[in-house]
């Protein structure tokens, strides 16, 4: 593994050259086979919050600019676009990214709401641009705290939305509220036919923050979730389940709740983005500054990587190059940003 000092000076290359880079810069060190080494992909962000990507180019999020970044195979960022609308204030913001079927999907806090919209996107890489917006769902409660924010499609196509509580625990079981819910939509905004309850978004429910979800290769759906003071989760989502907050947080052992499979301390976690690679679950954590991999054959025990090096983290993704991707999260005024925070990170794990 790089020493922060070696990482904080490494250039923001992403390019074949890197990977032999990064292989000789560490050919040093302690011999580790599983801990990845890093190399930053670009620096100088200020709030990031989601990456996606779109024919091979990487778009990220920033929450408070409300601007949506390109980055270039050099390590330069341009500026896609400014999303209108976006009122950020305290975590609320432009949150998450989508990219389906050539269009960007964004969740973001507007004025008196969250909501998720979506453009087309234009042009060529290093000059993407977006069309002009479309609701694909609005009403959903907005705070300082607890706005969810995450989106992703699934493996059967529909998009699928994480809310928060938005400060009101009580609506989290309520099935008429949009928050503090995992929400189920087709791309362009109507309710599926199969969803749990009828002509409803809703897909689970009695969650208080849920910031990642993602999907195994046999569909199974995983979503992380900050707890209160106690245990923050990871859950496996089944359509219609009922997850316990705000009547429990963590493993309840309560028939009418669906326990989540792992849980820790705020302290070690503060889970936000997931991805899931072939073999292991991905956990960026805030306030616990590091990655947690969960194994697929066994959901109860976990690893951690970078603790305490990279500060807190925000996303992780794996991209098209089949590469782990991973967002830092020092400049929202939360963390102790080192020179070229906020960064994106590309992992290799060879
Ligand atoms: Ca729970």
């Amino acid at each position: 593994m790089l020493a922060k000092s070696a990482l904080r000076a490494s250039t923001a290359v992403v390019a074949a050259s890197a990977v032999a880079l990064i292989v000789a810069s560490c050919a040093a060190e302690p011999a580790s086979v599983s801990a990845p080494t890093t190399e930053s992909v670009v620096e100088g962000l200020d709030a990031p919050w989601s990456i996606a990507f779109h024919d091979g180019v990487a778009l990220v999020s920033e929450r408070d600019s409300a601007r949506v970044l390109e980055i270039a195979d050099d390590g330069e960022t341009r500026e896609v676009a400014v999303i209108d609308g976006v009122a950020p204030a305290g975590e609320g913001g432009l949150l998450g990214l989508a990219v389906h079927e050539g269009e960007l999907f964004t969740y973001f806090t507007a004025d008196d709401e969250n909501r998720v919209e979506r453009r087309e996107i234009t042009g060529e890489a290093g000059d993407l641009s977006l069309g002009e917006p479309t609701t694909v769902i609005d009403g959903i409660p907005a705070a300082g705290n607890h706005n969810g924010g995450r989106i992703a499609f699934g493996p059967d196509g529909m998009l699928y939305v994480s809310t928060g509580d938005a400060g009101d625990r009580d609506s989290a079981q309520d099935i008429d509220a949009l928050s503090g819910k995992i929400l189920r939509l087709a791309p362009e905004g109507g309710i599926p036919d199969d969803n749990p309850f009828d002509d409803s978004p809703v897909y689970s429910y009695g969650h208080r923050n849920p910031q990642g979800i993602a999907w195994d290769a046999e569909g199974a759906m995983y979503a992380s979730e900050f707890g209160q003071d106690t245990w923050d989760e990871l859950n496996v989502i089944e359509s219609g389940g009922n997850y316990g907050w705000p009547d429990a947080e963590g493993i309840a052992d309560d028939d009418d709740f669906i326990d989540p499979v792992q849980q820790w301390s705020p302290d070690d976690a503060s889970p936000s983005g997931i991805a899931v690679t072939g073999s292991d679950i991905l956990i960026a954590n805030l306030r616990g500054e590091r990655l947690r991999v969960v194994p697929l054959d066994d959901l109860t025990t976990s690893t951690e990587q970078f603790v305490g090096e990279l500060g807190r983290l925000r996303d992780v993704v794996t991209g098209p190059d089949g590469a782990t991707w991973v967002l830092t999260n020092n400049t929202d005024g939360r963390g102790s940003p080192s020179p070229g925070d906020d960064r994106v990170l590309r992992l290799d794990s060879d």
